[in-house]
């Protein structure tokens, strides 16, 4: 992992009124019963679970002002971790919650460093109150985050840092709205679809992403929506879409990561127990953070800066 000495926070989002689907709040627990600390704690990472992170204000807030408040406890829940030198991993909980992941990331970077982020997931979550079908924060963070118009509510803070759109690389999608694809075309946001999947593999896709942001020297922020995966392997996520990852991509995906040396702070989102099956998609979660997080981390050199790539391959 990028510079964090092995250390790792677990800090629990159990918000789920970016979505119309009730559970999401429920995925924290489900995640740490699925073994998450343990399993991370045996790879030989100091883990400390900060529990669940909570939101001030009255409990019935709704709407973008609720949302603002859960993003301002996440991100300084995520500052905090990126303050002490671990690496944040944000178990949520709905989509909404990479808004607070981001917001705290690109506060503590303040600049320093180029912010890229890898969005895997079935949806684009680059939909703003106007071109947003269903009206969900879940759909949104992404537009909110690069200062979309509409979300004025969200963030009544004024100044803060933005994340540069054409940072982003959207990986696995699958499903979009019109007014959203215009935006994300627009915005020259990087687009990994499943059909470039299907045609090109995960490999070489991911590998020009990872070569990027390891020339920039660059943050990189993975945000994984359970919906990245095909539902025949985590059914349990409100939005599934057919024609997911399978999961040897998936598994692929995070072995790329892992050795890539370069994530520096993760969420895992849109996981809901109530629609999972005896806990197999939390079960599948935390396989997949183990590969993330590098089952052979003992015999890897720490922070190698990316790849071997071979030169013929390039
Ligand atoms: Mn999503």
């Amino acid at each position: 992992m990028s510079g964090t000495e092995g250390r790792v926070e677990i800090i629990g989002a159990p918000i789920e009124i970016g979505t119309s689907e009730p559970g999401a709040l429920m995925g924290p627990a489900a995640l740490r019963t699925a073994g998450l600390v343990r399993t991370l704690t045996e790879l030989d990472f100091a883990v400390t679970d900060r529990g669940d992170v909570a939101p001030e204000g009255p409990p019935d807030l709704r709407g973008l002002p609720a949302v603002r408040a859960w993003t301002r406890a996440i991100a300084a829940a995520v500052g905090d971790a990126l303050d002490r030198g671990a690496l944040p991993l944000v178990a949520g909980g709905d989509h909404s919650l990479s808004l607070g992941s981001l917001d705290g990331v690109l506060r503590h970077i303040g600049g320093a460093r180029p912010v890229f982020v890898l969005w895997l997931d079935a949806h684009a979550d680059f939909n703003t109150p106007e071109t947003s079908p269903s009206g969900n924060a879940h759909g949104m963070p992404l537009a909110a985050l690069c200062g979309e118009l509409g979300f004025e509510e969200m963030f009544a803070d004024g100044e803060r840092p933005m994340l540069d759109p054409s940072h982003i690389h959207l990986f696995g999608l699958r499903s979009i709205d019109p007014g959203e694809r215009a935006l994300v075309r627009a915005r020259r946001v990087d687009v990994t679809d499943m059909r470039m999947i299907d045609e090109f593999g995960v490999v070489a896709p991911l590998r020009r992403i990872l070569d990027r942001v390891a020339a920039a020297g660059g943050h990189l922020h993975v945000s994984f929506d359970v919906d990245f995966l095909d539902p025949a392997i985590a059914p349990g996520v409100g939005t599934t879409v057919p024609g997911g990852a399978t999961f040897r991509e998936a598994h692929l995906i995070m072995e790329m990561l892992h050795d890539s040396g370069l994530v520096g702070s993760l969420d895992v989102v849109e996981l809901n127990p109530f629609l999972d099956e005896r806990g197999r998609s939390a079960k599948v979660l935390v396989e997949l953070v183990a590969s993330l997080f590098g089952r052979c981390i003992i015999d890897r050199p720490a922070g190698a800066a990316s790849i071997e790539v071979a030169p013929e391959d390039r």
